[in-house]
C-alpha cells in the first residue's frame, strides 16, 4: 500500500499505533496516500496529531475508538442511558441569605478556604454567546468594567487573605483549564494584567486537547474536510478536568501540602463568589466528598436537573441528569408531562449551575482507579430514522459533574440549594436569543448577568440595613430586567455578610438612578445617602469612613442596539452603556486613616 512506502518517516511509537489503527478498521485514514517524497510534511503532522491524540485521552486511541464504537451501537439502538433508574426528587441543605445558618456556615467556609485550590474549567467558546473573545476576559459589569477573570483572582485572594488571618500566609491555588481555543488569550489576559495581583506561581494553566471526530457507526475516525492529512477534532467536553488534574500530579502536590478541598467552576458567573464561602462550609460541615451547587430551576432551563435515580437493584445516586435528557427520562418513567414546572413555578429538580466541591482525599483515590476518565456520551445527528449515516461527525463528549457516576455508594454525596439571587447568573445566549427565551425563565445573556449583580448588591446592602430604592424594569435588547441602583464593590471589601454588616452603619440611603463603587477595603459606610454617582477608591492600608449627601446628576444608563457595530462588541451584547455625566470621587493613595464628607 502506500502507507507501507511511506512508512520510514514513523518513529516506532507512529508505528505502533498506526498498526493498531489499520487493526482497528481505520485504514481509510491513508487511503490513496502519494508515495515517499509528495507531502512528507504534512504526513509527518499527521502522525504526530496521532501522537497527540493518544496521549491525551486516558487509555489511548483505541479505547476511544472501542468506547464510541459502543456507544454509538447503544445510541443506533436507542437504549436509554437511564435504563432501570428511576428518577425522584433528592433531599439537600438549602441555604437563605443572611440568616444565621448561613453566617455560622460562611465563617465556616472561610476558615477552610485555607486548605482549598480552586479549578476554573475555561476551554469552551461559548458558541450560543456568538461573542468574538474568551468569555473570561468579558466585563462582569461595565460600572468598573471588571473582568470575570479578575473578579474571579480578586475574589480567590480576599479569602485567602481572610483565612490567613492570625495564622501563617497561604496561597491558595489556581487552575485554569483551557483549550487550544481559549488557551493563549487566557494567558495573555493574565500576563498582561499582572495576574490581577495573583502571584504567577499561584497560577496554572491546564490545557484540554480535542479528540477525534466519528464519520460513522463503525466510529472510523473522520478527516479534516480541508486537509486530507490531518483528523478532524472538536471539543470532548469540561469532564476533562478530571483527566487533566490527574495526569498533571499537581493533586498529589495539594495533598501533600495538607489541602483538602477542590473547588470546580465555570466561565461567567459573577455572582458564584458569594455563595462560595457558605456552600464550602456546608461541605466541611456535613463532611461531603461531593457537594454540588444548586438553585431552583424553571422548567426547560438549559440547567441540568439534580436528581436522585434510583435503580430497580437497590443502587440509587444523586446526579445531574442533563437538560436536554430531563425530559424524556421523566416522559419515560411516569411522569407524563416531562419537564415541567410544579405548584411552586419551578421544576420540583433543583437546577445544576455545575459548580462542584470535591474532598481532595476521596477524589484523589477515585482518580488513582479511573484516570480521571468519566462517563462519555454521543450525540449523533442522523441523516434519517434508519440511523446508518450522521449528518456530520461527531465525537464523544463528557461532563465534569458527571464525576459521582463511578463512585461506590459509600461516597458521601450531597448539594446545597442557594437562592438564585445571590448565586447564579451566567452569561451564555446572545441577544436574539435571549430575547426569545419564554418569559419568566432567565436570559443568561449580558444584559441579565451584569443587572444581576446590581440586584444581588443592592439587596445585600438592603439585609445590611441600608435604604435603596425599588427596582424599575427596562427593557434591552429585547429583554425585560429589573434595573437596580448600579452598587458594586470589591471582593476584599464585601467577601461574607457579617463583613458587609460590619462596614454599614448609621441611616444609608441609595435611589434608583444611583452609582455606588467601593473600590478600597477599609471603607466604612455611615449615614450616607447617594442620590447621583460616588466612587470611593482606597489602597488597602487606608481606612475611610464615608459619609453625607451624595447629590449629582450621576451616571445614565443608554441603550444601544446589539447591531449597532459603531458600538464595541462588549456592549452590544449588553445593549446598553453609562454615560458618566458628573460623579464625586473619593481617592485615597496613600496610608491613613480618613472621613470622607459629602
Ligand atoms: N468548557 C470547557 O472548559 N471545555 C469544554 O470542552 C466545554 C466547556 P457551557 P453547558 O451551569 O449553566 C453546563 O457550554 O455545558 C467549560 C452544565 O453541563 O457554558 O451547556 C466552559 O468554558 C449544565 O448541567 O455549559 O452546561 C464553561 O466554563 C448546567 O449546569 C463550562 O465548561 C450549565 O452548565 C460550561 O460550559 C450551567
Amino acid at each position: 500500500s502506500s502507507l507501507g512506502d511511506n512508512s520510514n518517516l514513523l518513529s516506532p511509537k507512529q508505528h505502533e499505533l498506526v498498526k493498531m489503527l489499520l487493526d482497528n478498521g481505520q485504514d481509510h485514514l491513508f487511503r490513496d496516500w502519494p508515495g515517499p517524497g509528495v507531502d512528507d510534511d504534512e504526513k509527518k503532522a499527521f502522525f504526530d496529531q496521532l501522537v497527540l491524540l493518544d496521549s491525551s485521552y486516558p487509555g489511548g486511541l483505541e479505547a476511544y475508538i472501542n468506547n464510541a464504537r459502543k456507544l454509538l451501537a447503544d445510541s443506533k439502538a436507542g437504549n436509554n442511558p437511564f435504563d432501570g433508574f428511576t428518577p425522584s426528587v433528592p433531599t439537600g441543605e438549602t441555604l437563605t441569605f443572611g440568616d444565621e445558618n448561613f453566617i455560622k456556615f460562611e465563617e465556616t467556609g472561610v476558615r477552610e478556604a485555607r486548605r482549598a485550590a480552586f479549578v476554573l474549567v475555561a476551554g469552551g467558546l461559548g458558541e450560543r454567546l456568538g461573542y468574538n473573545g474568551i468569555k473570561v476576559a468579558l466585563p462582569a459589569e461595565t460600572t468598573t468594567g471588571t473582568r470575570f477573570l479578575q473578579h474571579y483572582i480578586e475574589s480567590i485572594l480576599a479569602l485567602q487573605e481572610a483565612s490567613s488571618e492570625g495564622e501563617s500566609e497561604t496561597q491558595i491555588p489556581f487552575v485554569i483549564m483551557t483549550s487550544d481555543d481559549t488557551h493563549g488569550r487566557t494567558l495573555e489576559l493574565l500576563k498582561s494584567n499582572s495576574y490581577f495581583g495573583m502571584h504567577p506561581t499561584q497560577v496554572t494553566l491546564l490545557k484540554q486537547e480535542k479528540v477525534a471526530c466519528l464519520e460513522d457507526n463503525d466510529a472510523r475516525l473522520a478527516l479534516d474536510p480541508q486537509n486530507r492529512y490531518r483528523i478532524q477534532t472538536k471539543p470532548h467536553g469540561h469532564g476533562d478536568v478530571h483527566s487533566l488534574l490527574h495526569s498533571s500530579g499537581i493533586l498529589k502536590v495539594w495533598h501533600n501540602a495538607g489541602l483538602k478541598w477542590v473547588l470546580f467552576f465555570q466561565d461567567t458567573n459573577g455572582l458564584l463568589f458569594k455563595a462560595i464561602p457558605s456552600a464550602l462550609g456546608v461541605s466541611s460541615t456535613k463532611q461531603y466528598h461531593v457537594n454540588s451547587l444548586a438553585v431552583p430551576r424553571k422548567a426547560k432551563e438549559a440547567i441540568g436537573g439534580i436528581t436522585r435515580l434510583t435503580h430497580s437493584d437497590g443502587r440509587s445516586m444523586v446526579i445531574n441528569v442533563e437538560y436536554n435528557q430531563l425530559d424524556p427520562l421523566l416522559r419515560a418513567s411516569g411522569y407524563p408531562d416531562g419537564d415541567v414546572n410544579s405548584e411552586t413555578g419551578y421544576s420540583p429538580f433543583p437546577g445544576n449551575i455545575n459548580q462542584l466541591i470535591l474532598e481532595l482525599g476521596p477524589y484523589i483515590e477515585e482518580l488513582a482507579k479511573t484516570g480521571g476518565a468519566i462517563q462519555e456520551f454521543v450525540n449523533p445527528k442522523y441523516k434519517d430514522a434508519s440511523k446508518t449515516s450522521f449528518k456530520s461527525s461527531t465525537r464523544l463528549e463528557c461532563m465534569m459533574q458527571d464525576y459521582p457516576k463511578t463512585l461506590p455508594p459509600s461516597a458521601r454525596v450531597g448539594f446545597t440549594v442557594m437562592e438564585t439571587w445571590f448565586a447564579y447568573a451566567p452569561v451564555k445566549n446572545n441577544a436574539e436569543d435571549a430575547a426569545k427565551v419564554p418569559k419568566g425563565n432567565p436570559y443568561h445573556s449580558a444584559t441579565s448577568g451584569e443587572m444581576a449583580i446590581y440586584r444581588a448588591n443592592s439587596l445585600i446592602l438592603k439585609k445590611a440595613g441600608f435604604q435603596v430604592a425599588d427596582p424599575v424594569l427596562q427593557a434591552f435588547n429585547g429583554q425585560e430586567v429589573e434595573v437596580w441602583p448600579r452598587i458594586t464593590w470589591k471582593p476584599k471589601w464585601g467577601l461574607t455578610f457579617s463583613l458587609i454588616k460590619s462596614k454599614v452603619s448609621g441611616n444609608c440611603s441609595i435611589s434608583q438612578r444611583s452609582t455606588l463603587a467601593i473600590k478600597g477595603k477599609k471603607i466604612f459606610i455611615e449615614n450616607l445617602s447617594v442620590d447621583g454617582a460616588l466612587i470611593i477608591d482606597a489602597v488597602d492600608d487606608t481606612e475611610v469612613t464615608v459619609g453625607g449627601s451624595v447629590q449629582n446628576n450621576g451616571w445614565t444608563l443608554e441603550p444601544v442596539d446589539f447591531k449597532d457595530a459603531s458600538e464595541p462588541e462588549v456592549l452590544r451584547i449588553r445593549g446598553f452603556k453609562f454615560n458618566k455625566v458628573e460623579q464625586v470621587e473619593a481617592k485615597y493613595s496613600e496610608p491613613g486613616k480618613f472621613h470622607f464628607k459629602a
